[in-house]
C-alpha cells in the first residue's frame, strides 16, 4: 500500500516537471462575440487559435463563437467587455472611434493600397501604439485581423466614379468619417448597425451598402443587390478585443497563449478571406450581380476629393497619428 501510494506520487511529481506550464492554466471559458455569419473566415481563423490554445493549455481554455450579433453588435459587445461582462469581440475598429478617437485612422479613405501595406503598419509598431491606446480605455487586443478592402454594392446603377453616388440611399457604418466621406460623394449616407442592413436593403429603405466581399458574400447581401462595384475605399481591420478586466485576472502564461494563439489564428483567417475573395466575387456575379471595377484615374479622383475628408478629421483622430501612418507608408512606397 504505502509502496504503491510512493510511486503513485512520484508520477504526479514527474508529470508536472515533464509539463509544469500546465499548472499555469485554469479552466476557461470564453466566449467570442462576432458581428459576422458563422461561415465568415473568423470561423477558419477561431479554429486555428482553439487549437492553438488546445495545444499549449492542455485543453484547459476553450472559446465558444457566438454569431450574427447574436450577443450584440460591434460597439454593443465592446462596451460589455469594458464592463467585464463579456470576454472577448471581434469587431471592425470604426464603430469604435467614439471610444478611442485614434482608430479613425483606418477609416482615412484610399489609406491603404495593398494587404501588405495594411499588416505592415498593423502588425507593427504603428498597432502597438493604437494598443496601448486601447488598454488605457479597458481594451486588449489580442491582435489584429482582416475585415478587409470594402467595395460598395447597390440596387440602382454601377459606380465607376465619385458622381454615380449622387442621391444613393446608402447605409454607412455608424462612423463619421465613413458618413462624411460618401456625404461628400453626394450620397445620401445614413449610419445604421451592421445587423440592420439586411433587412434594410430587402425593403429598399436604402440602396446602397459597402463592405468587403466575403462579407457581402456570407451576409447575404448579395441577394437583394444589383451592382458591384469594386472602390476598394478603406481598408478595416477586425480587432479581437479581450476584456481588460477579465484579461487582468488570468495568470501570464494564460495572456500569453491568448495573444499568441490570436496570432496564429489572425493569419489563417487572412489567408482564408483571401481565396474566399475570388470565390465570393464569382459567386455573386452567377447570382446576376453586374460588376464593375474603378479605373486607378477614377481611384484617384475620389481621393483628391477626399482630402476635406482628412482635413476634417485629422485632429480628432491626432494628427501624430495620420502622420505616422502616413510617414510608415511613404518609407514603404519608396522602397
Ligand atoms: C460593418 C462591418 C461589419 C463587421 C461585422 C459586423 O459594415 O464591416 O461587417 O464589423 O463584425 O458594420
Amino acid at each position: 500500500m504505502k509502496k504503491s501510494l510512493k510511486a503513485a506520487l512520484l508520477v504526479t511529481v514527474a508529470c508536472a516537471v515533464a509539463s509544469p506550464a500546465l499548472a499555469d492554466f485554469k479552466q476557461r471559458n470564453i466566449r467570442v462575440s462576432n458581428g459576422i455569419a458563422e461561415d465568415h473566415p473568423v470561423h477558419n481563423g477561431m479554429d486555428a487559435m482553439q487549437q492553438c490554445l488546445d495545444e499549449k493549455t492542455g485543453g484547459k481554455m476553450k472559446m465558444t463563437g457566438f454569431w450574427g450579433g447574436a450577443l450584440g453588435g460591434d460597439l454593443q459587445s465592446t462596451q460589455s467587455l469594458r464592463s467585464g461582462v463579456l470576454d472577448s469581440v471581434v469587431t471592425s475598429s470604426s464603430p469604435l472611434v467614439g471610444i478611442e478617437p485614434a482608430l479613425g485612422v483606418f477609416d482615412l479613405p484610399f489609406l491603404f493600397r495593398t494587404n501588405e501595406e495594411a499588416y505592415a503598419v498593423m502588425d507593427g509598431e504603428f498597432g502597438d501604439y493604437i494598443n496601448e491606446k486601447l488598454e488605457k480605455v479597458g481594451l486588449i487586443n489580442l491582435a489584429y485581423w482582416e475585415n478587409g478592402f470594402r467595395n460598395v454594392s447597390n440596387s440602382k446603377r454601377p459606380i465607376t466614379k465619385w458622381e454615380d453616388f449622387e442621391g444613393l440611399k446608402m447605409r454607412v457604418m455608424q462612423n463619421n468619417i465613413f458618413l462624411d466621406t460618401f456625404s461628400n460623394f453626394g450620397a445620401n449616407a445614413t449610419p445604421m448597425s451592421f445587423g440592420e442592413v439586411f433587412s434594410a436593403l430587402e425593403t429598399k429603405a436604402i440602396d446602397a451598402q459597402e463592405n468587403p466581399y466575403v462579407t457581402i458574400d456570407t451576409s447575404k447581401f448579395f441577394e437583394v443587390q444589383n451592382y458591384i462595384s469594386e472602390t476598394k475605399h478603406t481598408y478595416t481591420p477586425f480587432l479581437f478585443l479581450f476584456s481588460k478586466p477579465i484579461f487582468d485576472t488570468y495568470s501570464p502564461e494564460e495572456q500569453a497563449a491568448l495573444r499568441d494563439c490570436a496570432v496564429v489564428g489572425r493569419d489563417v483567417e487572412r489567408d482564408v478571406i483571401q481565396e474566399l475573395n475570388k470565390t465570393s466575387l464569382a459567386k455573386m456575379e452567377e447570382a446576376g450581380l453586374e460588376f464593375n471595377v474603378i479605373s486607378p484615374e477614377e481611384q484617384q479622383r475620389m481621393l483628391e476629393k477626399s482630402q476635406e475628408v482628412y482635413d476634417t478629421h485629422k485632429d480628432e483622430i491626432g494628427a501624430d497619428v495620420v502622420e505616422m501612418v502616413q510617414s510608415t507608408l511613404a518609407e514603404m512606397r519608396a522602397q
